[in-house]
């Protein structure tokens, strides 16, 4: 991999460790995971928040740097974690799917927050030989860019946005728009996931700011300082799905599904539990299907895996007894006394094999976001069927990163209409096998000429490339 000659610091919400019964180790996740050589061919800091900042060690056997961890205080959290970044933010970036809340107090904690961060790497920038390259993660930072500036002059300062960015008319509505873009526009280099969130964002510095030029991907502000803008598509490590589909344990798992459902046609759906993800729109799609093809009652099954995500806040807590209500009322409806019955909810994250063994399993994976950055799961399941063989269809909301780069191999949705979703499920089903082996095999190799090395290595020239001073 062709990387900048400088350490790395990187500055995300979390630090990539966690604790289990034996101590302390490298987090399981594609960030990290695609960071480790990285970061072990050139070394250096990750910066985050911890819960309990004096238990966590300096060094994690298995990864090649410095972890200092972030303590929040409990109103911290409160207005920087769970209110700005999750109820204001989160919602507003994609499409106001929930109303944003709006609260000076919150805003006022997520600056003070960001600055915590930015002493802390001011700290970890004065005590390095050499100038690091800074990388910040995602909507909980978008002030740092310009406070490290100010901490680090010369350090190259990238950041990249795991959400979509929103079309200007809704960012406007944000009353802490320009501190945001100011923020965000001190660095050398900003990444999204897709063109159109990158012109977005370039539309939304545009309609703030006069006097700002886009040049193909640099922005050139008024004080003609340049800033790269690119879409970098982040994926998976694809090697590591690929092997992972064919191990021992994948196949013990996949031998007692299969014989679970043996005989019917399964549908699946892995996601966090969150109200992005479209979950309760698919139950009712689900539910429709049924209603309309009670000779399907018995032979199909839908399986809905579904991580515990943000349980203390309130909107995932109502999400949370909708799904549930939804998922009863489906079952109530359509289970035959002694039968098995057609929903499968599991409120829980599986382990990797098991989840493997999911994505095998499915006659169809959905995918059904009402918005989402990118969405990952998509491009584990067609590299989990590929590497198999498998015919497995992949129903596809069009609202999410992933569609851009699929094109129509995947069945493609539209998840606010519930009736017209229900009817793709029916159809996609009817698909020729060869046909569904065959788009499952191109929307692999895909993936495959884009992993996730490929999104830390655009993402990190890119850095060190851009940004040139007026
Ligand atoms: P997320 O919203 O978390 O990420 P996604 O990209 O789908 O969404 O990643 C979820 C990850 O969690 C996947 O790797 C998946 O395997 C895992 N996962 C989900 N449900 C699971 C379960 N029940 N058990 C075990 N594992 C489970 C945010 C953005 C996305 C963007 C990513 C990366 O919202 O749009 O793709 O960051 O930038």
């Amino acid at each position: 991999m062709d990387l900048p000659d400088r350490p790395l610091v990187i500055v995300a919400n979390r630090l990539p460790v966690s604790r289990g019964p034996d101590g302390w180790h490298p987090a399981a996740g594609g960030l990290v995971t695609a960071l480790r050589p990285v970061i072990e061919q050139v070394g250096g800091a990750w910066i985050g928040w911890d819960d309990d900042p004096e238990g966590v060690p300096s060094r994690v056997d298995g990864l090649n740097c410095d972890l200092h961890a972030v303590g929040l205080s409990e109103a911290q959290v409160e207005g920087y974690y769970h209110g700005f970044a999750n109820r204001t933010l989160w919602p507003l970036f994609h499409d106001l799917v929930e109303e944003p809340v709006i609260d000076r107090g919150w805003w006022r904690i997520y600056e003070e927050v960001n600055r915590r961060f930015a002493a802390t790497l001011e700290h970890v920038v004065t005590a390095s030989e050499v100038t690091p390259l800074v990388w910040i993660q995602d909507y909980h930072l978008m002030l740092q860019p310009e406070l490290v500036r100010a901490a680090a002059p010369d350090a190259p300062i990238g950041f990249f946005l795991h959400t979509p960015f929103p079309p200007p008319e809704l960012f406007a509505r944000l009353p802490w728009r320009d501190q945001l873009l100011h923020g965000l526009l001190a660095a050398d280099a900003i990444g999204f996931h897709t063109t159109r969130y990158r012109d977005n964002f370039v539309r939304s510095v545009q309609h703030l700011y006069s006097g700002v030029t886009a040049l193909g991907d640099t922005l050139i502000l008024p004080d003609g300082r340049q800033v790269r803008v690119v879409a970098h598509p982040i994926s998976i490590d694809v090697d590591e799905f690929a092997d992972l589909a064919r191990t021992e344990e994948t196949e013990r798992e996949l031998a007692d599904l299969e014989q679970q459902f043996e005989g019917r046609t399964v549908l699946l759906g892995v996601d966090r539990l969150d109200y992005t993800k479209g979950i309760r729109h698919r139950l009712q799609s689900i539910e429709l299907l049924l209603e309309r093809r009670p000779d399907l009652i018995g032979s199909l099954a839908f399986v809905q895996i579904a991580v515990p995500s943000r349980d203390d806040v309130d909107e995932y807590q109502q999400l949370r007894t909708s799904v549930e209500t939804e998922v009863g009322r489906i079952n109530g409806r359509f289970t035959e006394p002694g039968k098995d019955v057609p929903v499968h909810y599991l409120y829980r994250g599986v382990p990797r094999p098991a989840l493997a063994a999911y994505y095998r399993l499915a006659d169809m994976m959905c995918v059904t976001p009402l918005k989402d950055g990118m969405n990952l799961v998509a491009k584990e399941f067609v590299t989990v069927q590929s590497a198999t063989e498998g015919d497995g269809v992949l129903l596809l909301s069009e609202f999410c990163g992933t569609s851009a780069e699929f094109g129509d191999d995947a069945v493609r949705t539209n998840p606010f209409d519930i009736e017209g979703q229900s009817y793709l499920m029916e159809s996609a089903m009817r698909l020729d096998s060869e046909d569904r082996r065959g788009r499952v095999a191109r929307m692999a190799e895909i993936v495959r000429d884009a992993d996730v090395y490929r999104w830390v290595e655009d993402e990190l020239t890119g850095i060190a490339s851009g940004g040139h001073g007026p």
